[in-house]
C-alpha cells in the first residue's frame, strides 16, 4: 500500500480510526471505549522538586489522570530530558501514603496520637501559640528550619513575623564549608547551579563529587559532555565510583587526607612553575607565604598519608596546570566530611586560584540571573534578636544560620528558641545525632509545626502536621538561578491538590493572616504575584504557562579576558591565597593536613551518598522509584567478607563505635569499595510507619552517624568520622 493512501485514509474518515486499524485486535474493546472518551492531554509548566536541582518539566495530564513528566526542551537545567528521579515524580503524585489531612497532637486517656483536624482548627492553633510567644518573649523566638524553593513562603512568614532565625541543611549539612571556602579565597561562593564550565573543559579533577550517583541533571549531563570531548578526567575517590569509571586518572585516595593531597599538588605547581605568573601576580595576595609554607609538602610527603603513589600526585598536577584555565576544579556540593572542611575547600580554591579559572572559558564561568523585580510588600521589622547574634558567636565566619546552632537553642526550659516551624526538612535522617535533641525540644517549646507531603520521621515531632500538596499541584515562586544564560522557570499546578492538601503560599497567608500580618500577603493567590513579576519584565502568566520558560540577554560577560585585572570582593580585592581574615578570627590563614582518626580494629569507615533512583530521604516511599531500588545494599571488600565470613546477599546489621547497631541490611560483595571502608547508598531504614513501602528498608546511614567532626569555622556537622563492624542479622 502507498504511503499516499495512507494519508487519504485519514484525511477522510478521520484519525480516531486510523487509530482503530492500526492498533487492530491489540486494543479491548473497554479499553478502547476508554480512550476513545479520554479527554486531550494537556502539559502543564512546571519546575521539578524531587530534587532542588529544579529541572523545568512538562506534566502530561488526561482529565485528572496524571500520565507523564518530561523535561521542558531547552531549559538549561534539563535540556528536554529529566532525570530518573524526575521522571518518578510520577509516583510523589500518586502516593497512596501522602498527607492529605491537617493532624493534631492530642492526649487522649493519657496517650499522645495525632487525630485529624480541620485547617481552621490546626491553623488556629499554630496562630494562639506563636502570638503566646511573640507576647512573652518576642517574634524573634520563633526558628524556621526549611529547605527548597517552596520555603520562600515560609522564609516570607517568618520575617514578616519578625525572625530571621532561618536556617537550612544546605549550609550546615551540605554546601557550608565550600561557601565559605570559597567565599574566603575569592569573596564569593561558587554558586548553585555550579559555575564549572565542563561542556568546554580540557581537565575535570573531581574530589569525592560522585557524578553520575549525584544526579544533578545538567551537571551531569556537562561532565558527558567534558568525557565525550576527551578532556583529561581526574577522579579523587577512595571508591570506585560511576565518575571514576569514566576517569582516566583515578586517585583511590584513604579516607580523609585530601588536604594533604591538595597540598602536594599545590606544592608541585609552585615548584615546577606551572602557573600563569603574570595572572597569579597580578589577581592574588600571599604567594611567597604560600609558597614557603608548602615547600615541604612534597608529593613524596603526601605519600604515606594519601597512600597515592607520588608520580601520580605529579603527573596529574602537571596535567590540571596545563590544561588550564580550561581546568574545572570541582567545588563539591556535600562536603561536611572531616570537620577541616571549610580548609579543604580553601585547599581547593586556592588550586583553582593559582590556575586562574575564575570567569574563564572551560574553568569557572560568571554565571547570571534575570532581573525580576519583587512583588512590592512592606519592608521586613528588624528582629529584636538576629540569627547572627547567636551563631558568630559560636562560629565566627558562618556565612549563614546553623541548623544545629538553632536546635542547640531551643533545648530546655530557659531556651532562646520557643517555636520551631519546619519546612520540606526530614530532620531525623538529615542531621545526626538531631533525634534525641528533638525529643527533648519537643518537651520545652511552645510549638512544633511541620508542613510535609508525606508522615516522614520529621512529623513524628509536630504538634501540629499540615499537608502540603506536591509540586505538581501549586505555584511556587519562579525558579531564577544564575545561569549561562539567565533563564527563569515556571512552577504551575497540573492537578487540583490531592484531598485537602494545600500549596505552601496559602498556608503561608493564611498563618500571616491570623498572625495580624496579612499586609505582607496582599494578593489573592500565587498566580497574581507570578502574573505581576512576569508583567514587569514584558512577559505574563500566560506565557509562562505555555513556555515553561524564558531566556533574558546577558547583561555582563560570561568570561574575563585575558590579561584582566579580576576585581575579586575579597578585603584585598584580590584572590586571597592567604587569608588575613582566618587568621584573624584565630584559624589556620593556609589549610593545614591533620591526619584522620583510624579506625579500631575491626572497624571500617561508614561511607555513604547517593545511588541516581533517589533523593535524600525524601523518595524510598515514592511508589515509582521504591520499584527501582527498594532498599540500599551495604558495600563491603570480599577479603573482609571473607574474613567476616560475609556473602553476597545475604542480611546483616551494621554496629557503629558507639554501639548503635542498623537496620537489616542486605549485602554486595564488591572490590568499588577499600577494604578500609564500607558504603551505603543515604536515605534509607525508614522509621516512620505511615511510609508503608519504605518502611524498614534498608540502613540509615544518620542514625549509625553519632561521631560529628563540627567544622569549627561554620558550623558543619562532618560526617565521615563514624565506624562500623558486622553482625549476623537478627531474624
Ligand atoms: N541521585 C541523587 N543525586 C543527588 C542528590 C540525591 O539525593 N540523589 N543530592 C544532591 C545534593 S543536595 C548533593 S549535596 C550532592 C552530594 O553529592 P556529592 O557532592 O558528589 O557528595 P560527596 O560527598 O562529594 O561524594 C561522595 C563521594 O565521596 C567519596 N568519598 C568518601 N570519603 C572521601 C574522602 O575522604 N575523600 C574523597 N576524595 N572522596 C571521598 C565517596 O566514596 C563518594 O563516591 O548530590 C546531589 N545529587
Ligand atoms: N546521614 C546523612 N545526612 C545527610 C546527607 C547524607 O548524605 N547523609 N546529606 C545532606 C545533604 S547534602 C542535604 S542537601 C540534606 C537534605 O536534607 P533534607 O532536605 O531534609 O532532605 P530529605 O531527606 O529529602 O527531606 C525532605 C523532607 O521534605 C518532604 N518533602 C518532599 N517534598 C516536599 C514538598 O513539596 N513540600 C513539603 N512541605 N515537604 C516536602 C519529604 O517528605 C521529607 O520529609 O541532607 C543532609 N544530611
Ligand atoms: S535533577 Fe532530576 S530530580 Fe533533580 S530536579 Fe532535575 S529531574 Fe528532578
Ligand atoms: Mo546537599
Amino acid at each position: 500500500m502507498q504511503r499516499r493512501d495512507f494519508i487519504k485514509l485519514s484525511a477522510t474518515v478521520g484519525s480516531s480510526a486510523l487509530l482503530g486499524s492500526m492498533l487492530g485486535g491489540c486494543t479491548e474493546p473497554a479499553e478502547w471505549q476508554r480512550m476513545m472518551n479520554a479527554p486531550p492531554a494537556t502539559e502543564t509548566a512546571t519546575v521539578c522538586n524531587i530534587c532542588f536541582w529544579s529541572c523545568a518539566a512538562r506534566v502530561h495530564t488526561q482529565g485528572s489522570r496524571l500520565w507523564k513528566i518530561t523535561g521542558q526542551p531547552g531549559d538549561p537545567h534539563s535540556d528536554g530530558r529529566l532525570c530518573t528521579r524526575g521522571t518518578g515524580g510520577v509516583g510523589a503524585y500518586y502516593d497512596p501514603n501522602r498527607l492529605i489531612k491537617p493532624l493534631l497532637r492530642v492526649t487522649r486517656n493519657g496517650q499522645q496520637r495525632f487525630e485529624v483536624a480541620s485547617w481552621d482548627d490546626a491553623l488556629g492553633v499554630i496562630a494562639e501559640r506563636l502570638t503566646k510567644v511573640a507576647k512573652t518573649y518576642g517574634p524573634d523566638r520563633l526558628a524556621s528550619l526549611v529547605h527548597g524553593p517552596g520555603a520562600e513562603h515560609f522564609v516570607h512568614l517568618s520575617r514578616a513575623f519578625g525572625s530571621d532565625s532561618i536556617a537550612e541543611p544546605a549550609f550546615a549539612q551540605c554546601r557550608g564549608p565550600r561557601d565559605t571556602g570559597f567565599f574566603l579565597t575569592f569573596g564569593e561562593g561558587i554558586s548553585s547551579p555550579e559555575q564549572t564550565d565542563m561542556s568546554n573543559a580540557r581537565c575535570v579533577v573531581l574530589i569525592g563529587t560522585h557524578l553520575g550517583e549525584n544526579l544533578h541533571n545538567s551537571q551531569v549531563r556537562t561532565f558527558a559532555d567534558a568525557i565525550r570531548n576527551d578532556a583529561t578526567i581526574i577522579t579523587v575517590d577512595p571508591r570506585f565510583s560511576v565518575a571514576a569509571g569514566k576517569s582516566q586518572h583515578w586517585l583511590p585516595i584513604k579516607p580523609g587526607t585530601d588536604i594533604a593531597l591538595l597540598l602536594a599538588w599545590i606544592n608541585v605547581i609552585l615548584a615546577e612553575k606551572l602557573y600563569d605568573a603574570d595572572y597569579v601576580a597580578r589577581n592574588t595576595i600571599g604567594l611567597p607565604e604560600l609558597a614557603a609554607y608548602v615547600a615541604p609538602f612534597t608529593p613524596e610527603w603526601a605519600y604515606p598519608a594519601t597512600g597515592l603513589e607520588p608520580e601520580a600526585i605529579r603527573r596529574t598536577a602537571r596535567l590540571m596546570a596545563a590544561a588550564a584555565p580550561a581546568t574545572v576544579i570541582h567545588p563539591g556540593r556535600h562536603t561536611v566530611w572531616w570537620g577541616d572542611d571549610t580548609q579543604r575547600a580553601r585547599a581547593m580554591a586556592i588550586l583553582a586560584g593559582l590556575l586562574g579559572i575564575w570567569g574563564s572559558k572551560g574553568g569557572y564561568y560568571l554565571p547570571e540571573a534575570a532581573l525580576i523585580p519583587d512583588y512590592p510588600l512592606p519592608e521586613y521589622p528588624v528582629p529584636k534578636s538576629s540569627w547572627r547574634d547567636i551563631t558568630l558567636a559560636k562560629y565566627p565566619l558562618a556565612g549563614a544560620p546553623v541548623t544545629n546552632v538553632i536546635i542547640d537553642n531551643a533545648l530546655g526550659k530557659n531556651a532562646h528558641y520557643r517555636a520551631l516551624l519546619i519546612y520540606d526538612t526530614n530532620l531525623p535522617m538529615t542531621m545526626p545525632g538531631i533525634r534525641e535533641k528533638l525529643q527533648t525540644a519537643s518537651q520545652s517549646l511552645d510549638l512544633i509545626v511541620a508542613i510535609d507531603v508525606q508522615p516522614s520521621e520529621v512529623t513524628g515531632y509536630a504538634d501540629v502536621v499540615l499537608p502540603e500538596c506536591s509540586y505538581l499541584e501549586r505555584y511556587d515562586g519562579l525558579r531564577n538561578d544564575p545561569e549561562i544564560e539567565p533563564c527563569i522557570a515556571l512552577r504551575s499546578p497540573a492537578l487540583p491538590p490531592r484531598g485537602e492538601s494545600k500549596p505552601g503560599w496559602w498556608i503561608a497567608k493564611e498563618i500571616g493572616n491570623r498572625l495580624g500580618v496579612a499586609d505582607y500577603f496582599p494578593w489573592k493567590d500565587y498566580a497574581e504575584v507570578v502574573d505581576w513579576q512576569l508583567r514587569q519584565v514584558g512577559s505574563s502568566l500566560e506565557e509562562l504557562k505555555s513556555t515553561g520558560i524564558r531566556f533574558f540577554p546577558r547583561t555582563t560577560p560570561l568570561y574575563y579576558k585575558k590579561g584582566e585585572t579580576i576585581p575579586f570582593k575579597t578585603p584585598s580585592g584580590k584572590i586571597e591565597l592567604y587569608s588575613t581574615t582566618l587568621k584573624d578570627a584565630g584559624f589556620d590563614p593556609i589549610p593545614r593536613f591533620t591526619p584522620p582518626q583510624e579506625a579500631r580494629p575491626g572497624f571500617f569507615r561508614l561511607n555513604y551518598g547517593r545511588a541516581p533512583q533517589h533523593s535524600f530521604s525524601r523518595t524510598q516511599n515514592n511508589p515509582v522509584l521504591f520499584q527501582l531500588m527498594p532498599e540500599n545494599l551495604v558495600w563491603i571488600h570480599p577479603t573482609v567478607a571473607r574474613q567476616f565470613g560475609i556473602e553476597t546477599a545475604s542480611y546483616i546489621q551494621l554496629v557503629n563505635q558507639d554501639g548503635v547497631v542498623s537496620n537489616r541490611v542486605r549485602v554486595r560483595v564488591t572490590e568499588r569499595t577499600r577494604p578500609d571502608s564500607v558504603w551505603l547508598v543515604h536515605g534509607f531504614g525508614h522509621t516512620a510507619e505511615g511510609l508503608k513501602l519504605a518502611f524498614g528498608r534498608g540502613a540509615d546511614d544518620s542514625a549509625l552517624m553519632t561521631n560529628i567532626l563540627y567544622d569549627p569555622i561554620m558550623g558543619g556537622t562532618g560526617m565521615r568520622g563514624n565506624y562500623v563492624t558486622f553482625r549476623k542479622a537478627a531474624a
